[in-house]
């Protein structure tokens, strides 16, 4: 157990449970015309011989006898009669169903194409290996979402930008003649899960990556991931008309630099015909953009989107933009450059929204420009990968945040606006939908760095085929396939994991604080953070704390974010009786002896919350101890660890943050609270990648 099986590991049932199932699994009519077929069939035979110890009699003509069928209605004429019902569920859904069929029991996994095939196969073998019956069984689905991708930051050199997992997945130097096999482990992962498309290359992206023999590369790619479907997109560096066209200009506007684009296309396509499009980063963060030319990102986003047009493909250009002269408040910028774009935007463009305004920190409210352009289809992009939240060694689920935002009221047509709803098009009527999460994966073993993090590529993979699911329902799947279906295990494991965030929260930015991490690489405490390059690049900026009081004063008194929400939104938020007090220091400036709703002081309540976060990871220590001998040594082993290291850094955290904010309240800390063992200074004169130790 060394994690490389991720949720797929197909060991064995108990075995009552897997006697039912073989009465019902056995003999298997299974299609073998195509690479999707021949996909589905292997991937049911591995998972079945693993769980029920023998693989199935498989057979590739349907007929009398078989208890299981796949198929489509083209490929299996015993499905033709559910051609209606199978269209229905679209081009990616599928039907499991037990009926009768010539006088027996039968189990279809039925689907419109193939995909919906390996799909289905995948949802049954996750039935089992969760323990569901199979009596009776009718499930429908299709995904909610079109677009469910995920975004790679992995630059040609494998170097992943914050990535905690190894290096990049991709070795470019051995493509296109090396196909590693782990190419088609990682597909078969995300087939699981239903995402369809991934972008290879970081969004700070090298025009290299267009050139043919890096198209080359990524055209053997996409034929390993052809078969279970999913399409292969690049992040596309704006000014790769100069840099690799040697024009002067990338100007959108000039009729040289859109052939350009056009002929590149052109090209793409003839190499990768099912490629699905291009991710833009432009005029963020030093890189290039349409705004180099006094253009605005709808010409940027037009120019790429007509390139691709004729041949289907999409443009995501990403709404994470600030400006290079330093904001008054830096949450503003994007609704500041987008929402006046509404509607401007080409049918096969699609507008990129981080989930919140500011980036990927452990808490944020939703990102304003959600129900503010209904003109314009827009996705949304999570970080699976924890930037913010202590890297790929804190044991944190991400699950209550995704569903978190998801289920934010934007408001924006009345109660009910979800983001959900935003992003899945029914709020304003959009077929182009999606979602994208940056991915936590590289060349370690198993996966993502550590064992816990492969539940938030999970967690992200089941959003985005649905996202009105449940964090928790998710979770319990994830803990049943990947450690043990026992229910006692499943229960405390989920325990720890539904936990984990809000642990997080409290033991570095609690009550709405944020961008409190050290300097750079964004790991461990750092709220003294100041001068530098950037005011918005350090904590002072954000915090605002001193003598009298803290937070960051967004209401129509301060900078006035809240402006950018609808105002049943902008009501909430912008009033201190009402703020909920997990977000009071995001949107307000208070007073350390502001009164909160436990009856204590602010001051105090920060105090009372970071230590909380700490005795939270402890209580995630005792329930793992508690698993000893119910989960393998190996993985039990890593993940004990890991937790000794995160108990530390959330002490850490917790030490610091005191040390550092009594620095400036002056106040004593409240009744019971152990001081930090250390003095400020200390804290400061800690060097990243060197842990705090016990003081020697
Ligand atoms: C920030 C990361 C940076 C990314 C940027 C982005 O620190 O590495 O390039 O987001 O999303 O969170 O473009």
């Amino acid at each position: 157990e060394d994690g490389y099986a991720l949720w797929m590991r197909y060991v064995p049932l108990d075995a009552a449970l897997a006697d039912a199932y073989r009465s019902q699994l056995g003999a298997v009519g299974a299609p073998d015309q195509t690479p999707t077929q021949h996909a589905a069939r292997e991937e049911l035979s591995r998972g079945l011989a693993g769980l029920l110890g023998s693989a199935p009699q498989l057979h590739a003509d349907a007929g009398v006898g078989q208890a299981l069928i796949l198929g489509t209605p083209q490929s299996s004429a015993q499905l033709a009669p559910y051609r209606k019902d199978l269209e229905s569920l679209g081009a990616e859904g599928y039907l499991l169903r037990q009926t009768q069929l010539g006088g027996r029991e039968v189990l279809l996994v039925a689907a419109r194409e193939d995909i919906g095939v390996l799909y289905g196969v995948f949802h049954l073998l996750r039935l089992l290996q969760t323990g569901v019956p199979l009596q009776g069984l009718e499930v429908r689905e299709s995904p909610k979402l079109k677009l469910r991708l995920l975004n790679h930051w992995d630059n040609l050199d494998r170097y992943v930008e914050r990535g905690y997992a190894g290096s990049s997945l991709w070795d470019w130097q051995t493509l296109p003649d090396w196909r590693d096999p782990r190419y088609t482990d990682y597909a078969r992962a995300n087939a699981s899960l239903g995402i369809n498309g991934t972008v290879l290359n970081n969004v700070n992206a090298n025009a290299l990556s267009l050139t043919r023999p890096y198209l080359l590369k990524a055209a053997a790619l996409a034929e390993v991931f052809r078969p279970y479907g999913i399409r292969v997109y690049l992040s596309t560096r704006f000014s790769a008309p100069i840099e690799l066209g040697g024009l002067k200009t990338a100007d959108p506007l000039d009729p040289a630099v859109q052939r350009w684009w056009r002929d590149k296309a052109n090209e793409i396509y003839a190499l990768i015909p099912d490629f699905g499009g291009f991710l833009v980063k432009a005029n963020s963060e030093g890189q290039p953009g349409p705004q180099d030319y006094g253009r605005s990102h709808a010409d940027g986003a037009n120019l790429l989107g007509d390139a691709l047009a004729a041949h289907g493909g999409v443009v995501m250009w990403r709404a994470f933009v600030y400006a290079h002269d330093v904001p008054e408040d830096r949450t503003k910028q994007a609704y500041g450059e987008f929402s006046g774009l509404d509607g401007a935007f080409h049918p096969n463009v699609i507008v990129q929204v981080k989930n919140g305004p500011l980036d990927f920190q452990p808490r944020e409210p939703l990102h304003p420009l959600f129900g503010a352009m209904p003109h314009t289809p827009l996705m949304m992009e999570l970080q699976i990968s924890k930037e913010y939240l202590g890297f790929a060694t804190h044991l944190v689920y991400l699950g209550p945040l995704y569903e978190e935002v998801l289920r934010s009221d934007t408001h924006a047509r009345g109660a009910g606006s979800t983001v959900a709803r935003v992003i899945d098009g029914s709020l304003d009527g959009h077929a182009l939908t999606g979602i994208a999460g940056v991915a936590n994966t590289g060349t370690d073993r198993n996966w993502t760095g550590s064992h816990f993090d492969q539940a938030n590529w999970y967690a992200f993979g089941r959003l985005a085929w649905n996202p009105h699911q449940s964090a928790r329902d998710i979770a319990k799947d994830w803990a049943a396939m990947t450690f043990s279906p026992d229910p006692a295990v499943v229960q405390s494991i989920v325990g720890m994991m539904m936990a984990s965030r809000e642990a997080a929260v409290d033991y570095m930015t609690p009550l709405g604080l944020h961008h409190l991490m050290a300097r750079g690489h964004h790991y461990g405490p750092g709220p003294w953070v100041a001068g530098g390059p950037r005011v918005d690049w350090t904590s002072v900026y954000y915090h605002r704390a001193d003598r009298d009081g803290i937070g960051f004063d967004r209401t129509a008194h301060g900078s006035n974010a809240v402006a950018q929400y609808a105002p049943a939104v902008a009501n909430v938020y912008g009033d201190l009786e009402q703020v909920p007090e997990s977000l009071l220091l995001w949107f307000h400036h208070v007073p350390w002896d502001h009164r909160m709703h436990s009856g204590r002081s602010l001051w105090d309540e920060l105090v009372g919350r970071y230590s909380r976060g700490v005795r939270q990871v402890q209580a995630m220590q005792d329930s793992w101890d508690g698993l000893k001998g119910g989960v393998d040594a190996p993985r039990h082993q890593q993940v004990a660890a890991f937790l000794r290291i995160q108990h530390n850094e959330a002490q850490w955290w917790r030490d610091a943050s005191v040390a550092y904010f009594q620095s400036l309240s002056g106040r004593p800390l409240p009744a019971g609270e152990v001081p930090p063992p250390q003095p400020l200074a200390y804290y400061q004169s800690l060097q990243f990648p060197f842990a705090p130790g016990d003081g020697r």
